[in-house]
C-alpha cells in the first residue's frame, strides 16, 4: 500500500522539487489548512454546539450575518495573525481589510477570504465552505493598505477552498496543477486524494439560479433557452441542471465531473456587476478552474485580468468546461457587436 501523502508533506515535496513555495507560504497555507479543520469542527457541531442561526449584525454588503459567518472569520484571523506570515487579512465579512497588529512580526504575504461562502445554506444542513486567495505584499512597500490588495487575479500565488461537505476536502493550487486532500478527522490531518484535477472541456450539466431568469441579459438568455432545448435543438444533445447555492459546492462538483457555473449580471440591480465578489470568490475560483484546463470569464473577458477597482466589488461570473465558458463568451460579444 502507497504512503498516506499528508497536506504538509505535499507541500515540502512542492517546495523540494520547484521551489516556487516559499517556506513563508507553506507556513500560511498549512495555517489556512489548520483554521479550515477548526471551522469543520464548529460546521458539524451545528445545533449541538448553538452555531446555527443569525447574528445581530450585517456586514459591509448589507447581508445579514450568521453566527457561522463570524466564527469562521474570527478562527481564521486568529490562526493567521501571529504567524509572521501575513501583512494583512481581507474578508468578506469585513469592511476594511485586518492589519497584523504590531506586536506581531509582518510577513510578505496577504490573504484574503470568504470565510463561510453559502450562508444560506447554514441552517439547512448542506455543504458550505471557506474560499481563500493569497497575494503578494507589493515590492518596496512601506505600509500596507488597501490599494496593495487591489491586484488582479492572476497575479496570486496560492488559492484554495474547503468544502464542508459528506467530507471535508481542501482543494489547492499554488500555480502548478490543482490538488484535493480529504480530512481523516482519525488522524486530524488532511491527505492527499486527488492529483493533477482536470476539468472536461465540454458538459451537458449547467448550474444558475433559474429563478432569476426573467431579469437575464440576451446571451445568458440564449445559451440557457439553447441548453434547455436538450437533443431537439441547436446543442443536440440534453442537458441536466444543478444549483446548489454554495459556489464551493458548485465549483467543486464542476471539478469533480465538468460543467459550467453562472451567476451573471441581472437587471435586478443594474447597478451592480453581479452578485459574487471578485477578489474571494471568483478570482481564486477561476484560477483553480483555469489551473485545472477550465476557463472562467465575466461574458467579456478573463477573470484573472480584471483589475479590481474596490476590495468588496463584484463580478459577473461564468466558468468551468472550456468550451461552454467560450460559448457563452461568444455570445456576449456577438450581442454586443449587434447593440443588443
Ligand atoms: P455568500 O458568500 O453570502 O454565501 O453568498 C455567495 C453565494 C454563493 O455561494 C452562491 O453561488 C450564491 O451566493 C447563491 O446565490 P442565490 O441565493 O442568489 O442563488
Ligand atoms: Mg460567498
Amino acid at each position: 500500500m502507497s504512503p498516506k501523502i499528508s497536506l504538509t508533506r505535499y507541500l515540502v515535496e512542492q517546495q523540494r522539487m520547484d521551489g516556487h513555495i516559499p517556506s513563508q507560504l507553506r507556513l500560511l497555507l498549512e495555517v489556512v489548512a489548520r483554521a479550515c479543520k477548526s471551522i469543520s469542527q464548529a460546521v458539524n457541531k451545528g445545533a449541538l454546539g448553538g452555531v446555527l442561526g443569525t447574528a445581530d449584525s450585517e456586514n459591509v454588503q448589507g447581508e445579514v450575518q450568521k453566527k457561522l459567518d463570524i466564527i469562521a472569520n474570527e478562527v481564521l484571523i486568529e490562526a493567521n495573525e501571529w504567524g509572521g506570515h501575513l501583512a494583512a487579512m481581507a474578508s468578506e465579512e469585513m469592511d476594511a481589510i485586518y492589519v497584523v497588529p504590531n506586536r506581531y512580526p509582518q510577513g510578505e504575504y496577504l490573504l484574503l477570504f470568504d470565510p463561510l461562502d453559502g450562508s444560506s445554506n447554514i441552517d439547512v444542513n448542506v455543504s458550505i465552505g471557506t474560499i481563500f486567495s493569497v497575494l503578494k505584499m507589493p515590492e518596496d512597500d512601506r505600509g500596507v493598505d488597501e490599494g496593495d490588495f487591489l491586484q488582479p487575479g492572476r497575479q496570486q500565488v496560492a488559492a484554495g477552498y474547503c468544502v464542508y461537505g459528506p467530507q471535508t476536502t481542501l482543494v489547492l493550487t499554488v500555480g502548478d496543477g490543482v490538488a484535493m486532500f480529504t480530512l481523516d478527522r482519525e488522524q486530524g490531518s488532511f491527505v492527499l486524494t486527488e492529483e493533477n484535477v482536470r476539468i472536461p472541456q465540454d458538459t451537458k450539466e449547467f448550474a444558475i439560479n433559474m429563478s432569476n431568469m426573467r431579469h437575464w441579459d440576451e446571451p445568458v438568455k440564449r445559451y440557457i433557452d439553447e441548453c434547455l432545448q436538450g437533443k431537439e435543438g441547436p446543442r443536440e444533445k440534453d442537458f441536466n441542471m444543478r444549483w446548489i447555492a454554495s459556489m464551493v459546492a458548485d465549483v467543486h462538483r464542476i471539478l469533480t465531473r465538468g460543467g459550467v457555473f453562472l451567476y451573471p449580471w441581472d437587471k435586478r440591480e443594474p447597478g451592480k456587476p453581479g452578485k459574487l465578489r471578485l477578489m474571494y470568490e471568483a478570482n481564486p475560483m477561476s484560477w483553480l478552474i483555469e489551473q485545472a484546463g477550465g476557463a472562467a470569464t465575466n461574458g467579456k473577458q478573463r477573470i484573472l485580468d480584471i483589475q479590481p477597482g474596490k476590495l468588496h466589488e463584484r463580478v459577473s461570473v461564468i466558468l468551468g468546461s472550456k468550451n461552454e465558458v467560450e460559448r457563452v463568451t461568444r455570445y456576449h460579444n456577438e450581442a454586443e457587436r449587434a447593440g443588443l
